[in-house]
């Protein structure tokens, strides 16, 4: 698999590199190593960081089931015979957490079966393989089975750059762009500007790699690293196992930043050789000079790198960070002073380990051991406590090294292998709309609403080691490091630092495999979607641009402050109509704060007057009139995951233009492929002078060029209009999908 991947890249990256070192007069980063040697065509490419448009050929693209269904109905509508690169689908985001594992699958099986039918079939027709509901969550099984130095992947799914960890850009992006790529186009990303971060020391104590990302998240925000890749280097960087630097780059999707990722080294080697491609990890061995940057760039680093930022790990603290966003920083012992001047609620009403982020042996065993101290002390935990294993084998090594029974015995359920309360799939017995109270997890998303459907939970994030300490206290103001725990017999104990090991001495367990391979032919076999299905709908393509002007649309929302994919788009009970894009535009903007209504998700039909009515109600109605509306957003808006229901849904229900102070990446990309104008404000400060029963037009269309500004007008309701300016950051080729009406009406 990897391997075949592997000796094709290696056997041409050295004269592309040489190539490269020539026009560029300089020595290269790793990840440049790997952007030019995965150009669609080198010498035309124009290499320019944070201005040129990339052309890339991914080696692979991974999908998820709730991403998946829109990639594939967008990948049939370019009615090809089988995807041109190998791709595989993962089941991980539809199984609801409840009863504990094997009843919660049964019951998804049952439930989904229409979603999981469909993406059997598609997956079998087309060449692409098929991983079953409890095999894992996607970014573990791609890093045990198809991560590999040097490599390109994408994948459905923002936290896709856990593949960093092994030493390749792994990059998530929206499902047309999928799509795109398995019908046989070249992938196209902003050449990110490279961020080097710099690893000393080494971690002890209760510091972990997850400590490391959260660190960073403070200190560089969840803008820091938009369109960059943030590239690890120095002598610490090799302390840390490559499960823990999956950690780190997976999380590295919360700085918004293009992806991440760590040089090769002998971390890695283990790490394979362990999940059954010892070939693979010998081949890369004796291409190592490849698989990290020129000695000439950790020389001088800030030479190459736009960004340098130095980490010592011996310094480092445990960190908590939240609630409600992940920058939100700080080391343990504050936390306590902290939540005390704010008001947090310091009873923990949960604390869950595991998920994509940090489930591996290391996590497992480090949380294990805090476990056993407190079983010792005669403690169980004070909160539910639940466990989301990553993948088969590590559930079936947890439970054969026994770590399943320890964390039983704490009292703690075991969750089948996917997302559940990370991504809303959770029935939280004690939870209350409207009351805040505190969570603790050591996932890699805290927003408002996005575990429990609950927006006033405190939902806060750090190791799994801590989260245990935190089980085991119930307490947010505890302190594992400096404070006491007290014993069933009253008497006072400290909790000695976690202590486990990186991989299991006795290899990993095996359970089910649950992969299914495609048709060596697929092209008799038909896609399962029935006809009247609740779940799924063929797509219809959205309507050519006319070649007018926006004049006079109403604002839909102008939304207030953070706007996450979770607030366009919430997940949780919506998870399940990711398929129909009818039905799941019922969600759009549920979660968003409208700068002109108190309730979130609510606001006026500016025609009528009508209050109180959702979004997608709005929308309908002018929808229904023939008219199309405008959203303006605040900064970094649709931060968060790569769902592209947060564009496809707006488009559905006719939004024609989205302008806000700033975007992230992912979503972004995918308004312009749904074929939305994306704007940015050219003074932010117009934000402010956005008013709700404004009419606004967008004009000067039909000259739309790339680096030229529009013009927008807003119409006040006194008759007067002001002219702001408004900026895109669409190139030639994606204009033309604007006039498409979308990327892939522009493919056909
Ligand atoms: C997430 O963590 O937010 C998700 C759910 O995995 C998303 C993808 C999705 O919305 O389906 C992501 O990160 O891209
Ligand atoms: Fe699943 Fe959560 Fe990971 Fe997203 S972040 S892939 S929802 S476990």
């Amino acid at each position: 698999m990897s391997l075949e991947l592997a000796r094709k890249l290696y056997a041409k990256m050295p004269d592309v590199c040489a190539k490269a070192r020539t026009k560029f007069g300089r020595g290269l980063t790793l990840a440049e190593k790997i952007l030019v040697s995965h150009a669609d065509n080198f010498d035309t490419q124009v290499w320019d960081r944070g201005k040129a448009m990339l052309a890339l050929r991914p080696d692979r693209v991974a999908m998820q089931d709730a991403t998946a269904q829109m990639a594939m109905l967008q990948f049939m509508q370019a009615g090809k015979k089988q995807a041109a690169v190998p791709s595989t689908i993962h089941c991980d985001h539809l199984i609801r957490a409840e009863m504990g594992s094997q009843k919660d699958l049964l019951r998804a099986m049952d439930e989904n079966k229409e979603v999981y039918n469909f993406l059997a079939s598609a997956a079998k027709k087309y060449g692409i393989g098929f991983w079953k509901p409890g095999a894992g969550i996607i970014h573990q099984v791609v890093l045990e089975n198809y991560a590999f130095p040097g490599g390109l992947i994408i994948g459905t799914d923002s936290h896709t750059p856990n593949g960093g960890g092994l030493g390749m850009l792994a990059i998530g992006v929206g499902g047309a762009d999928a799509g795109e790529v398995m019908a046989g186009l070249p992938w196209e990303v902003l050449h990110p500007k490279l961020i080097g971060v710099r690893l000393t020391g080494r971690l002890s104590g209760w510091a972990s790699p997850k400590d490391v990302i959260l660190y960073l998240c403070g200190l560089l925000t969840v803008k820091g690293g938009t369109n960059k890749i943030v590239e690890y280097f120095g002598p610490g960087a090799e302390t840390i196992s490559a499960t823990g630097k999956g950690t780190i780059c997976n999380m590295g999707a919360e700085l918004g930043a293009t992806t991440s990722v760590f040089p090769f080294d002998q971390k890695m080697v283990a790490y394979m050789t362990i999940t059954d491609r010892a070939d693979l990890a010998n081949f890369a061995q004796s291409h190592k000079d490849l698989l990290v940057a020129d000695p000439e760039v950790y020389q001088s680093p800030e030479k190459y790198y736009d960004q340098i930022v130095e980490v010592d790990l011996s310094k480092l603290e445990p960190h908590v960070v939240g609630p409600h966003t992940p920058d939100l920083a700080r080391p343990i012992s504050t936390l306590a002073a902290e939540a005390k001047e704010k008001g947090y609620p310091v009873e923990l009403k949960a604390a869950l380990i595991g998920s994509c982020t940090n489930s591996s042996y290391e996590d497992i065993s480090r949380s294990a051991h805090i476990a056993r101290q407190g079983l010792k002390a005669g403690l169980k935990a004070k909160t539910p406590f639940l466990v989301s294993p990553g993948s088969e084998r590590i559930y079936h090594t947890m439970k054969r090294d026994g770590f399943l029974e320890t964390f039983e015995q704490l009292g703690g359920t075991v969750l089948s292998n996917s997302c559940g309360p990370c991504i809303g799939q959770w029935k939280r017995a004690d939870g209350v709309k409207g009351k805040a109270d505190s969570i603790v997890s050591s996932f890699n998303r805290n927003f408002p609403g996005r575990n429990d459907g609950i927006n006033e939970t405190l939902s806060f994030l750090a190791s799994p080691e801590v989260v245990t300490a935190y089980a085991l206290s119930g307490d947010l103001g505890f302190d594992p490091v400096n404070q006491k725990l007290k014993g069933a017999d009253g008497k006072e104990f400290t909790l000695e630092p976690p202590h486990g090991e990186e991989l299991p001495t006795k290899g990993f367990a095996k359970g089910e495999e649950g992969f299914v391979a495609p048709a060596e032919n697929g092209e008799g076999l038909t896609v399962d979607i029935p006809p009247t299905s609740e779940r799924l709908q063929l797509l219809q393509p959205f309507p050519r641009w006319d070649g007018k002007d926006f004049e006079k649309l109403p604002l839909l929302i102008k939304t207030k402050g953070k706007t996450t994919t979770d607030h366009i788009s919430p997940a949780g009970p919506w998870l399940k109509f990711r398929g129909h894009l009818d039905k799941i535009s019922d969600n759009m903007f549920l979660g968003a704060n409208n700068a002109f209504s108190s309730e979130p998700g609510k606001g006026t039909d500016v025609l009528t007057g009508e209050t109180g009515l959702t979004m997608a109600q709005i929308a309908r109605r002018y929808k229904a009139k023939g008219i199309g509306s405008i959203v303006v957003g605040d900064e970094n808006y649709g931060e968060g995951s790569s769902r592209e229901h947060a564009a496809m849904s707006p488009r559905f229900l006719n939004v024609r233009a989205v302008i806000t102070k700033s975007f992230a990446r992912i979503h972004e990309t995918n308004l312009k492929k749904q074929g939305i104008l994306a704007l940015t404000f050219a003074d932010p400060k117009d934000y402010e002078k956005i008013e709700q029963q404004d009419r606004i037009s967008v004009t000067g269309l039909t000259n739309l060029a790339p680096g030229k500004p529009v013009q927008v007008i807003i119409h006040k309701t006194d008759g007067n209009a002001l002219t702001i300016q408004a900026n895109h950051s669409m190139t030639a080729q994606q204009l033309a999908w604007f006039k498409a009406g979308s990327a892939l009406n522009a493919l056909n």
